[in-house]
């Protein structure tokens, strides 16, 4: 009767630990997803030549929250019969005025459409998503709240470089710029973003898939002792473990802690053999089965291999 219950106490422990556990797994993976910046919506103006959007009532902001790279901007044009050169602009309001950071290459954007482009550009928490046209065909939509859907713009000279700033000659409000983008996460800081741009966002190193981790060792045994000469072919942390069957019952594992290793160079590990297996030692002929384990780079690597030990 008490191990039932005992059985049934376990299993409601292992259910609410791994109902934790998988909460902790859905959280993990929406924190690093793709934030959607900007609107598309109903355009019935045209915006002028270098527009910001300050702020909106509803929907999706045009303020960037988390630091990451933009890697799609899109616009919608109004019908003008003149299609719209037109570059994403990222700027930073600095006071009254707003620093221009940086700015996507000027892209043909057909009349009286959606386009969206693909890009590039590093952006940081708090910079805004605004836009900069040849003339005056990036659409703009009206009807929203006057106090809180509210854009600002600059008037001469109309565009300005990444490095200047700009004072709004006005602000206009109840209105909306038909601009959007897509920022991703860009956890290793090498300016791809990690969803689409960057095949191994562990590492600043690469942006094509992470190299594959191989690891070697050298065993040897001495004094009680098992000496393992290991490499690895990147950065990795490096774990060795021995096996010792001291008896058809009984085995034995020793292991050592996880160590940094450099990639490319030789580091040694050492066993310290426990007094059972030296014991053992004085009558047996006793080997261990070594296995190092690495892992870097989200990957994982094993070798292994035997060794005669030595009281
Ligand atoms: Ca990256």
């Amino acid at each position: 009767m008490m191990l039932v219950m005992n059985s049934i106490r376990l299993s409601r422990v292992l259910k609410t630990a791994l109902a934790a556990l998988a909460s902790v797994l859905v959280a993990a993976s929406t924190a690093g997803a793709a934030t959607q910046l900007g609107q598309d919506c109903t355009v019935d103006g045209s915006a002028p030549q270098l527009v910001v959007q300050n702020s909106v009532s509803s929907g999706n902001p045009y303020t960037i929250p988390a630091n990451g790279v933009m890697v799609k901007w899109g616009v919608r044009t109004t019908s003008s019969s003149n299609p719209a050169m037109a570059a994403a602009t990222i700027v930073r309001q600095n006071g009254d005025s707003f620093d221009v950071i940086s700015r996507t290459l000027f892209q043909h954007a057909a009349a009286n459409q959606a386009s969206e482009f693909s890009t590039r550009v590093p952006v940081s928490t708090g910079e805004v998503l605004g836009v900069s046209a040849f003339n005056s065909s990036v659409g703009m939509c009206s009807g929203y709240s006057p106090t809180f859907d509210v854009v600002s713009y600059n008037g001469s000279p109309t565009l300005v470089d990444p490095g200047g700033s700009f004072m709004p000659s006005s602000a206009i409000p109840a209105e909306r710029l038909a601009l959007w983008a897509t920022i991703e996460p860009d956890a290793d800081g090498d300016g791809y973003g990690d969803e689409t741009q960057d095949k191994c966002p562990q590492s600043a190193a690469f942006i094509d898939p992470c190299p594959v981790l191989a690891i070697g060792q050298q065993l040897s045994a001495s004094k009680g002792r098992i000496k393992i000469l290991a490499t690895s072919s990147l950065n990795a942390k490096l774990t060795a473990s021995a096996k010792i069957k001291l008896s058809s019952k009984k085995t034995v594992t020793v292991s050592s802690r996880a160590t940094s290793f450099t990639a490319g160079k030789l580091k040694s590990l050492t066993l310290k053999l426990p007094k059972s297996v030296t014991s053992a030692l004085k009558t047996k002929r006793l080997s261990a089965t070594v296995t190092l384990t690495g892992s870097g780079l989200a990957n994982t690597a094993t070798a292994s291999g035997k060794v005669r030990l030595r009281r």
